[in-house]
């Protein structure tokens, strides 16, 4: 039986408050499934590494974390201490580039017992996924100041298209559209206002469409977008949408579907060249940090969605993941909750009791 060496990153804030209890529930479904883990822990963290050698991870990082199968991370900031951009660049946004991680891909389904915040919306009228962009769009580092603490300041920040970033998540999207009932695919644009990159990645879309027959597809442009995620989210299947579209949408999506307490993501690198990254949706959430109050079920939902992953298909694995998505379901109809959910349970109660369903 293979053994599957997992880095542990907690990170920052409640990403340590998670961790836990997503590993709780990680080796209840290993040991009821017979999947062995192997799981080292890193502290490369604003409130760990970072304090003791002002950088997030040491220099060696990557050829580190390579020796692995996948990463389970926490969340990232502290911004009292340690700029978010600094912390971001420092540690999750070189593994999704420099791993090749390039699709983030978040679902958002109304999960059983979670009240759905939007006005007669039922169960099955939310469950769709947002694919991201991981590596190139509009987060990047190409730009630049001049004439600073000047009148003639100028700030200048470019957006990365390239012709391979762009189909190759085009490509992930509408394969992962063509294998489900729906067979629906939209698309987030901008090219109204964006008059360079949103055009072209329109014009990539309308080619990689072809390919695609069965496939039904439109586009929208990002906000009107957004409006229709909280007015119309049935309609949705799978969207796909850039690096900073998508991230708007994978935050937007879980609050509709009730909090993103619960919202997971994966970021895979498809080829398995790289270990692939799970975690939540959600930060390091500074404002509830230390209280043992955030809702641990992103992370397991997260390490779920890692069993499966690793399996490759395998049933085992696939069964790993469905009992935990079944275990989630069950506590959100019975409780215990925690408070974004209206519960008064604790961080570690959830955890436990999600374990203990499985
Ligand atoms: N667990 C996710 C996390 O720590 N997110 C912090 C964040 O700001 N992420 C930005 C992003 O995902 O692009």
């Amino acid at each position: 039986m293979k053994t599957h060496k997992i880095a542990v990153i907690p990170g920052d804030g409640i990403g340590k408050e998670v961790m836990p209890e997503g590993l709780r529930v990680l080796e209840a479904a290993a040991r009821r499934f017979g999947i062995e883990l192997d799981c080292t822990h890193f502290d490369w963290a604003c409130a760990g590494y970072y304090l003791r050698h002002g950088q997030m991870m040491p220099s060696d990082w990557f050829e580190t974390l390579k020796a692995y199968d996948a990463i389970y991370f926490g969340a990232v900031g502290w911004p009292d201490v340690v700029p978010d951009h600094i912390s971001l660049w420092g540690s999750l946004l070189k593994f999704r580039r420099d791993f090749d991680q390039y699709v983030n891909l978040r679902p958002v389904r109304l999960m059983r017992g979670v009240p759905c915040p939007l006005a007669g919306k039922k169960q099955d009228d939310i469950d769709f996924y947002v694919v991201r962009e991981n590596t190139e769009g509009e987060y990047s580092n190409v730009g630049g100041k001049m004439f600073e603490g000047t009148e003639r300041e100028l700030v200048l920040q470019e957006s990365v298209f390239t012709r391979r970033g762009v189909d190759r998540i085009l490509k992930f999207a509408f394969d992962l559209a063509q294998s489900r009932p729906k067979r629906h695919l939209t698309a987030a644009t901008k090219s109204n206002g964006i008059a360079i990159s949103m055009p072209y990645w329109d014009e990539r879309l309308a080619l990689m469409a072809r390919q695609y027959l069965e496939v039904t597809w439109d586009k929208y442009h990002i906000d009107i977008l957004a409006a229709r995620f909280v007015l119309s989210p049935e309609r949705f299947d799978v969207v796909v949408a850039s690096n900073l579209f998508g991230d708007i949408l994978s935050d937007l999506g879980p609050a509709c579907a009730g909090t993103i307490g619960i919202a997971p993501s994966a970021n895979l690198n498809p080829d398995r060249i790289f270990p692939s990254m799970f975690e939540p949706v959600h930060g390091s959430a500074p404002d509830i940090a230390g209280r043992n109050i955030a809702n641990p079920t992103a992370m397991i939902w997260s390490g779920a969605m890692m069993l499966d992953f690793l399996g490759n298909g395998a049933s085992r694995y696939r069964a790993a993941h469905d009992a935990i998505i079944n275990a989630i379901e069950t506590i959100l109809s019975e409780g215990p909750r925690t408070p974004d959910m209206g519960g008064n349970a604790d961080t570690s109660q959830v955890g436990t009791a999600i374990a203990a369903a499985l």
